[in-house]
């Protein structure tokens, strides 16, 4: 008997979708709290839009950040908190009332879309979710076009946010993430309307994080060459994960001269290449791996946790760091403190430093160090010993291997593809699919490491700026003709605005996997091969045969 249901990930149970409980742990009543806020959310998208349509203002700038975050909760391992959600949708039923009182003000017609009128109290809402789960779009296809349009705007949403988060906004951004939305309510897309808007969708996503890139950068200086400790020092530390760059910079600020000590986990790993980062001496580096090793590691860090963004997972029951979790932004998890911003713009992360002090040192569970740093603009500092070494023949391909990292064993599939690749052969990554091949010490090209890592998953901006700069070098028309494969990772939401990204600016053939989303119907997914070429992957023996040049 279904449940629920949610099929926005890779790891979608039985590849077709999650009926009972998630895979990720995410329970039936809080998927359906999460249907039912995006409904709402859909509702208040189309007032926002017919406001923006007839000039009328409202404020704009409060309701992006609002929707933005409401996305953003509903993306994969980012909030298992039900009640925050239905806390959510409360908010969603003032903002839209808020909406229509403007648009009764301004004599604008309000039309009869239950979105725009539904009414529930908490207790009713699982119910409702259930009802309006049952609406399907007019065919299979369009359901699947509109699903992969959804699931990239939650992604820009994301990273949207984490660029508002430091300041920088885009209200063109925010009315298109918004005027997609409103078209759930009177949809008369044709088939072909549709996939020219997920190619507008992967647009907006370049736009996105290009600005998302300029807000890390201008804010935090541009990510350079680093040599990242994995190992440990001997007092406390409080371990930092997810992409906000806003929380780590409060974070630093507020442990100088606590004698506690800082180290990122999992996506927050690039944060160790920002210059502005790097003058804290208690910033010691990275511990563990990717999101889904975080049991074990959370559990010999010793000292608390700050959860900034996805991906949670969910600690078993007996688990000894549950009480030292703490969430903030749009992350949530019941039991786990959640941090808000004061009216300030600020957050007080006082009681995290006050329980770090109270814990031992963390156990090492590796030493060494890791190399990264090569955003576009590193990279690009050394272009000329790239364009070099592919001249000569020392390069002769690259691999892009970026994306998303997940606990599927499956994904030993990335290991065993970089460790196969000829030593010829640069891999240009972002994301947090590194962890699967970064500690394989690839050694170097004349000096040029054989693991570019750019960043985060955002970041994969970066690899599109190198991309478009090699092109120029090359002086080739198409950005096809660059010695370029990819191979990329998925797991959630913000890759999928990721790879709409890659295919708004051109690139085809992309590699996808370790499976294709279930999301996509036969029909969308041919269109998707014939226009893009894209393809799953195989093994990795057939892979390297037919992608990799000898
Ligand atoms: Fe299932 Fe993924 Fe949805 Fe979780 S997010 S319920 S694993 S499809
Ligand atoms: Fe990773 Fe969750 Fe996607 Fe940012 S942290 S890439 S999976």
């Amino acid at each position: 008997m279904e449940k629920m249901f949610c099929y926005q990930c890779q790891e979608t149970a039985k590849g077709t979708g999650c009926t009972l409980k998630g895979v990720c742990g995410k329970e039936a009543t809080t998927s359906n709290a999460m249907d039912l806020l995006l409904y709402s959310v859909k509702g208040i998208s189309y007032l926002t839009t017919l406001l923006r349509k007839n000039n009328k203002s409202f404020d704009s700038q409060r309701i992006n950040r609002w929707i933005q975050d409401a996305l953003f909760s509903t993306i994969t391992n980012a909030n298992f908190d039900e009640e925050s959600i239905k806390g959510r949708i409360a908010q969603s039923v003032q903002i839209r009332e808020e909406l229509k009182t403007i648009c009764i003000r301004e004599n604008i017609t309000i039309p009869a879309h239950k979105e725009l009128h539904w009414n529930a109290t908490a207790d009713e809402y699982d119910l409702l979710a259930n009802t309006i789960r049952s609406i399907k779009a007019e065919s299979e296809d369009i359901h699947s076009l509109m699903q992969l349009t959804l699931f990239g705007l939650k992604g820009m949403a994301a990273y949207a946010e984490h660029a508002a988060r430091l300041g920088y906004t885009d209200d063109s951004i925010d009315a298109f993430i918004q005027s997609t939305l409103a078209l759930w309510l009177d949809n008369k897309l044709s088939t072909e309307e549709w996939i020219a808007l997920v190619l507008e969708t992967g647009k907006y996503g370049v736009k996105t994080m290009a600005l998302l890139d300029k807000a890390n950068t201008e804010t935090y200086g541009n990510p350079e060459l680093t040599e990242v400790s994995l190992d440990v020092r001997n007092r406390p530390g409080i371990l930092i994960s997810g992409h906000d760059l806003k929380d780590m910079e409060e974070l630093l600020e507020q442990t100088k001269n606590t004698g506690v000590d800082i180290y990122t986990h999992s996506e927050m790993l690039p944060a160790n290449y920002y210059p502005k980062f790097k003058k804290y001496d208690h910033f010691v580096g990275n511990y563990g791996n990717a999101w889904w090793k975080q049991r074990e590691e959370f559990t010999s860090f010793n000292g608390p946790i700050l959860f900034t963004t996805n991906c949670i997972v969910p600690p078993l029951k007996n688990a000894t760091y549950k009480d030292k979790v703490f969430t903030t932004n749009a992350t949530g998890y019941p039991g786990f403190k959640h941090i808000t911003t004061d009216n300030n713009g600020k957050k007080d992360f006082s009681e995290i430093i006050a329980l770090a002090k109270t814990c031992e040192a963390p156990q090492s569970i590796e030493k060494g160090t890791l190399v990264g740093g090569f955003a576009h603009h590193q990279v690009l500092a050394l272009a000329d010993k790239v364009v070099d070494a592919v001249k000569q023949g020392a390069i002769k391909q690259f691999v892009v291997m970026a994306g998303c990292d997940g606990r599927m064993s499956a994904r030993g599939y990335y290991t065993d593809f970089a460790n196969e690749l000829p030593k010829d052969t640069v891999i240009l990554t972002a994301g947090c699919a590194k962890y699967r091949y970064n500690k394989l010490n690839l050694g170097d090209i004349s000096g040029i490491p054989r693991v570019l890592d750019a960043g985060q998953c955002n970041d994969s901006y970066s690899l599109a700026v190198i991309a478009m700069k090699l092109q120029e070098v090359f002086g080739l028309d198409d950005i096809n003709d660059l010695p370029i494969v990819y191979n990329i990772a998925w797991y959630e939401q913000k890759a999928v605005i990721v790879l709409l990204a890659l295919l708004s600016l051109g690139v085809k053939n992309i590699h996808l996997g370790p499976t294709l989303p279930a999301f996509l119907s036969p029909n969308v997914l041919n269109v998707l091969v014939e226009n893009f070429g894209i393809t799953g992957i195989s093994d990795v023996k057939n892979d390297m045969e037919n992608w990799i040049s000898a």
